[in-house]
């Protein structure tokens, strides 16, 4: 069981008051001898940029800057990669995903890239004795095989082999088939009366597809791709038959996902948890519920920013509601940096007026550059952490897992979390500077290290820029890039050629951490 002394009694023994101290310190001596719970809200594709404590422009989240004002807000916290699949990979195992060549963005019918034979952070708790639950964006896989799953039957492997009690997942994106909520291994709501198919190689006969049928695409219009099955009124990537009564519509998918989360924590009051909420909000499709349409002034993306603000809100109140927010540990953050347009005519770049969903770092989601994997992060625990923390401490996703395993006092089986590193009093902001360095993968696998100063970027193939997307900036280059974040935090003079020395020594980092594979 874990201990720890109340934050009043800390500041005192921190401060060294003696005579002051010793009588404070034993009136509120006190010790809580429960473990917290933890709860993990994991945004998709928000950028550093995109709360109001972080300077987000026409869209209010009030919600989330009240945790900012009663916890820490970290300003150098990474995820370990651009997108989805490998930064969630790192996130949950505490092993970087570019360790493995199956971690990139996963298809919708993709196998389980965790094995149950991998030690997971799910894991980690359930053993510490925790409830365990996972809700909203998976993606990381289901079922034993890939292509091979039958969404009419219980999945013959799933989140329960991975270590959650309960879960109520969306198998991969918003915009990849199957549209149906898949809750503790088998289709939610399934209907007996319009079975589910589901293929990435070949469409079904007789189904229309959206690059034939724009007429069908009344949601939403697709800018590029997404032009597959038709799911409400939006077009997806894969192919798609049946569902029926468990097709999703989008417009109420952060409500189930946050009615199930709700559900979870009242339902584990009495007892420790340990709890993912993994929005959709706010990946494309967007599609936010029709109560917070209009309400950023930036269209749909904001109001997909206000939709997640709500929940984080709704997390918040459920806490308090039963009591709960003391000792609950809640942290906030992202999967990867923001991204405009990425595939549907939502008009995101169009009605910024003046956001910017990167907060002045540069590039977006997919990037080599800053923009890709720096990320909110906002982290509460009234029982620890002292209200109105900002720290500059350098973080990343995958130490929370050791970071837990040390707050749990938990020992990891041999091989468990192998790149995770306990850098608690780092994530609660008692530590100021966190970690030496911090590695972060681009979508084509390039790697980047940045430590307090610097940032290196090794040479690959790739272009700048996609060609169907001139406003998303990739920054592959076939050189080497290193930056003064210091002088230049955004990240616009390449000086590796005036500091060999530095790129060298950081380029050594890199090469050191591979051969550890
Ligand atoms: C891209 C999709 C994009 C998004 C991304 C994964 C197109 C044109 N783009 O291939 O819409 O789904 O994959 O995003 O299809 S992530 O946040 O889940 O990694
Ligand atoms: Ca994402």
């Amino acid at each position: 069981m874990t201990r720890y002394r109340k934050k009043t009694e800390c500041l005192l023994l921190a401060g060294g008051v003696a005579a002051v101290a010793s009588s404070a310190c034993s009136s509120a001596s006190k010790e809580e001898t429960r473990s917290p719970n933890v709860i993990i809200i994991l945004a998709d594709d928000l950028g550093f940029g995109d709360l109001g404590c972080y300077g987000a422009k026409n869209v209010s989240t009030p919600n989330v800057d009240r945790l900012c004002r009663e916890g820490v807000q970290l300003s150098n916290a990474y995820a370990v990669a651009s997108v989805s699949t490998p930064s969630r990979y790192s996130l949950l195992t505490g092993e970087y995903a570019w360790r493995r060549n199956d971690t990139g963005v996963a298809v919708g019918d993709a196998g389980m890239i965790i094995r149950p034979e991998q030690y997971s952070m799910a894991d980690l708790f359930k053993n510490a004795g925790y409830a365990t639950g996972a809700f909203g964006k998976w993606h990381l896989g289901l079922g034993d095989k890939g292509g091979e799953q039958d969404w009419n039957a219980p999945l013959p492997m799933g989140l329960g082999d991975i270590g959650f009690d309960q879960s109520y997942i969306m198998a991969a994106t918003g915009d990849r088939v199957p549209c149906v909520f898949i809750e503790n291994g088998r289709v939610a709501d399934w209907d007996p009366s319009a079975p589910i198919e589901v293929s990435y190689r070949q469409p079904f006969e007789g189904e229309p597809l959206g690059k034939d049928h724009p007429e069908l695409l009344y949601n939403l219009q697709s800018s590029v791709g997404h032009n597959q099955a038709i799911v409400n009124g939006i077009g997806r990537i894969g192919y798609m038959r049946g569902g029926g009564k468990a097709l999703w519509k989008d417009e109420n998918i952060a409500d189930s996902l946050t009615t199930h989360a709700l559900a979870f924590i009242r339902q584990n009051k009495d007892r420790p948890f340990f709890m993912y909420l993994a929005t959709n909000d706010v990946h494309v499709p967007r599609f936010p519920h029709e109560r917070f349409r209009g309400k950023s002034g930036m269209g749909l993306r904001g109001d997909a920013i206000v939709e997640f603000d709500w929940t984080v809100g709704e997390v918040m109140r459920q806490l308090r509601e039963l009591g709960l927010e003391e000792n609950t540990l809640l942290i906030v953050t992202s999967d990867n940096g923001p991204v405009l347009d990425d595939g549907y005519q939502d008009q995101a770049r169009e009605l910024l007026n003046g956001h910017d969903p990167s907060g002045q770092l540069r590039g977006n989601k997919y990037t080599v550059y800053e923009a890709g994997a720096r990320v909110p992060a906002l982290v509460r625990w009234p029982a620890r952490v002292a209200p109105g923390t900002v720290s500059g401490a350098l973080v990343s996703h995958v130490d929370l897992f050791a970071s837990f395993a040390g707050l749990l006092e938990a020992r990891l089986p041999r091989g468990a979390a192998p790149d995770s590193q306990r850098a608690l009093e780092a994530w609660l902001g008692e530590d100021p500077v966190g970690r030496d360095y911090v590695i972060a993968q681009a979508n084509n696998r390039a790697l980047s290290v940045r430590t307090a100063r610097w940032k290196y970027i090794e040479p690959s193939n790739g272009p700048l820029s996609y060609s169907w997307a001139p406003g998303i900036e990739l920054g592959f280059l076939s050189q080497p890039q290193l930056f003064d974040l210091l002088s230049d935090p955004a990240e616009r003079h390449n000086v590796a050629t005036h500091h060999p020395d530095t790129a060298a020594r950081l380029h050594a980092i890199l090469s050191m951490e591979r051969s550890r594979d």
